[in-house]
């Protein structure tokens, strides 16, 4: 975008943000509110975010209303920061029949693939699994359980549920990468506390599960982490955004680097959060102290970073990709 449309989009101008490590918020607000609309006029947060061919970089967004079921919103923006549409309804809601996720859908995240979009996104219902694997769920699980689905859409209007993908685990936060690696799909999950990854030839069987990065003792991501936005290919690995929580629940976003051949490899990571609570509608909302990165747009050097914030609204931050891969 030229500078001078750059600095005139209404009311969201990229120069004033809170600066804090290394990614600036955008704007002086949220870039998403609930409305009064019944689906959405409780919270709007986590929102999925993938550019399409024709440069409209389209928001999927969790959304609750009075009976705090989840569900997704759709919005899109050209530039990254000024919302130009937002559809009235909601695009995506559970399916009451599916015992997977009679009780929402959430966090959605989003890759494109040729015209394609496919969806991840938490499926929380009561089923309980006879767990092949009892040993990953973490001590005093919920009474609810959280699956991971995969829904595929073109238009953001009709989605082809493709179900449950991994059934045999509670799980969330999970991302598939923007392309197949060594002819096969990968991507990322988390067992609590640690983010893992994975491979499928055809996106339904999934193997070769190995830990891709561990909490760490004394800093912000000691208690827990998990994948944000999918990761983002460039020229010196593929870039995550994760989030990291500490023993006080503070949740942060911080960045890391795989391999690119090898995405079991870490190349990098940061010591240091990227972003962290401070704006007051990040420290308030349904859960304090929260931000929770779930999409990215990676466009020359600069680098979107979509959040929720307080499970309440949406924020969006900006860094330098030069300036990410120097610090990790
Ligand atoms: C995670 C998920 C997110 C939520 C976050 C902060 O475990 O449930 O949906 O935004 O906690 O509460």
């Amino acid at each position: 975008m030229p500078a001078k449309e750059q600095s005139q989009v209404r009311g969201r101008s990229r120069s004033q943000g809170v600066r804090t490590t290394l990614l600036t918020r955008v704007g002086d607000g949220p870039l998403l509110r609930p409305t009064d609309r019944w689906w959405e006029n409780q919270a709007v947060f986590n929102p999925g975010a993938a550019e399409g061919p024709d440069g409209v970089i389209h928001l999927l967004y969790r959304a609750q209303g009075q009976d705090h079921v989840s569900r997704f919103g759709h919005a899109t923006t050209r530039d990254g920061v000024t919302i130009e549409e937002r559809w009235p309804e909601p695009v995506f809601e559970p399916d009451l029949q599916d015992e997977f996720e009679r009780l929402g859908t959430e966090d959605p995240r989003l890759v494109r693939m040729d015209h394609t979009y496919y969806v991840t996104y938490t499926a929380a219902s009561l089923y309980r699994a006879s767990d092949p694997h009892p040993e990953w769920l973490p001590p005093g699980s919920p009474p609810w359980r959280v699956r991971v689905s995969l829904a595929l859409t073109e238009d953001f209007r009709t989605f082809t549920r493709l179900g449950v993908v991994l059934p045999e685990m509670d799980n969330k936060d999970t991302v598939l990468f923007p392309e197949k690696i060594r002819g096969k799909y990968v991507l990322l999950h988390r067992l609590p506390p640690d983010m893992w990854i994975a491979m499928s030839a055809d996106l339904k069987t999934w193997e070769d599960h190995r830990v891709v990065l561990r909490t760490r003792p004394a800093l912000w991501d000691e208690y827990k982490l998990g994948a944000g936005p999918p990761p983002v290919r460039t020229p010196s690995g593929w870039l995550v955004c994760y989030h990291g929580i500490d023993h006080h629940h503070v949740y942060r976003a911080g960045f890391a680097l795989l391999d690119l051949e090898d995405p079991s490899q870490v190349l990098g990571r940061s010591s240091d959060p990227a972003l962290e609570p401070r704006e007051s509608w990040e420290l308030r909302g349904q859960t304090p102290r929260v931000v929770f990165p779930s999409g990215m747009i990676l466009r020359g050097d600069e680098l979107l970073v979509y959040y929720g914030a307080a499970d309440a609204v949406v924020g969006v931050a900006q860094a330098s990709l030069r300036a990410v891969l120097a610090s990790l």
